[in-house]
């Protein structure tokens, strides 16, 4: 509860400025607005000194902000965030192994849904199939959120296509970008890859607890900050749009996206985010290899079901439906 009512302190600290628009806000008119004594806020504004941001602090003239931090804060994140559950509750670290890691602590703990965890780094950042995820320090989005959908188990998948669909849509809105997504959920760039999502399940028999949503965006590298292994293969926001990203600005354009998807999913169901989906698909309509746990399978790519399972037709006519893969576009 102390810690709900700091942050909205915080929060509402950093709107006054915000509205102030670079000018200076008295330490009297500060306390007035807060209702909290010249003494708590001269404390708030070194809290937000320790997050990054630059204050210059005149003698009757009061406060104002010269420079907000590169990073990302839960403040940012929630100024003006214009949805309903998805982040209303953050978990921000600076530095974690993997998100994924403390966002399944959060939901087996009984985490509302919507929370989300986001740090500035992952040193141990997991892919697909244990695969590891480059996240170097205050250049990407590294984020896992926890959603508690009432459906049955083998649906599940449809939220990763969901997933995919509300990211890209965010990165059009905010960057003006065209991504592409390549099954199940990789967004591409000129056939780079530019963000991976990981889906993983909480459940007990066929009953859901909870859905976590591994969301990895290279935003704000350049071309140098890619390790040799993957320099070939990824690409970043701001390597492809020449310019800076803000990341908490497309972290809350992702979370107004994925929670009217979301809704509009547990409402109506997949269809309508399966069209949406296939209008970003590059990988639908071509010849493909997708390699399984099981083997290649080298065909033409028909299309996904209504449950968002990939089909292959091979040369022999065959139709193969395939619920998890690597994929090659030929
Ligand atoms: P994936 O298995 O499809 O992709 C992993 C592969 O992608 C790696 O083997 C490597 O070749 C390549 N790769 C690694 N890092 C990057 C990168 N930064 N950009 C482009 N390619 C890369 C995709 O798995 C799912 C990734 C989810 C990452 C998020 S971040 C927040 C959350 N926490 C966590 O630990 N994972 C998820």
């Amino acid at each position: 509860m102390a810690h709900y009512v700091q942050s909205a302190l915080r929060e509402k600290l950093l709107e006054v400025f915000t509205h102030a628009n670079g000018e200076f806000v008295s330490g009297q008119q500060l306390s007035e607005v807060l209702g909290c004594s010249r003494t708590a806020v001269w404390k708030h504004i070194e809290d937000l000194r320790k997050e990054g941001y630059e204050l210059e602090a005149i003698r009757r003239k009061g406060y104002r902000i010269t420079t907000k931090p590169e990073k990302i804060t839960s403040n940012e994140i929630q100024l003006g965030l214009k949805t309903k559950f998805l982040g209303r509750n953050i978990h921000y670290e600076e530095t974690v192994t993997s998100t994924q890691k403390i966002a399944h602590k959060l939901a087996y703990d009984g985490a509302n849904e919507g929370t989300i965890v986001v740090a500035e780094e992952q040193v141990a950042g997991r892919g697909r199939l244990d695969r590891s995820w480059h996240s170097p320090k205050y250049t990407g989005i590294w984020m896992s959120i926890i959603l508690r959908p009432a459906i049955p188990l083998p649906q599940s998948p449809q939220l990763t296509l969901l997933a995919a669909v509300s990211i890209a849509q965010a990165i059009q809105e905010v960057t003006n970008l065209e991504p592409e997504i390549k099954w199940p959920n990789d967004i591409l760039f000129d056939r780079k890859k530019a963000v991976g999502i990981l889906t993983e399940l909480q459940a007990e028999s066929d009953r859901i607890n909870s859905i976590i949503i591994g969301v990895g965006i290279n935003v704000n590298q350049t071309e140098d900050d890619f390790p040799d292994d993957i320099k070939d293969k990824a690409t970043s926001l701001r390597i492809q749009s020449g310019k800076e990203i803000n990341r908490s600005e497309l972290i809350q354009t992702i979370l107004e996206k994925l929670e009217k998807l979301y809704e509009s999913y547990l409402k109506t169901g997949f269809y309508p985010i399966k069209l949406l989906w296939e209008a970003y698909a590059i990988s639908i309509g071509k010849e493909i290899v997708a390699s399984t746990l099981t083997g290649k399978i080298h065909g033409f790519a028909k299309g996904i079901t209504d449950e968002g399972v990939l089909i292959i037709e091979d040369a022999n006519r065959v139709i193969h439906h395939v619920h998890s893969a690597d994929i090659e576009i030929k």
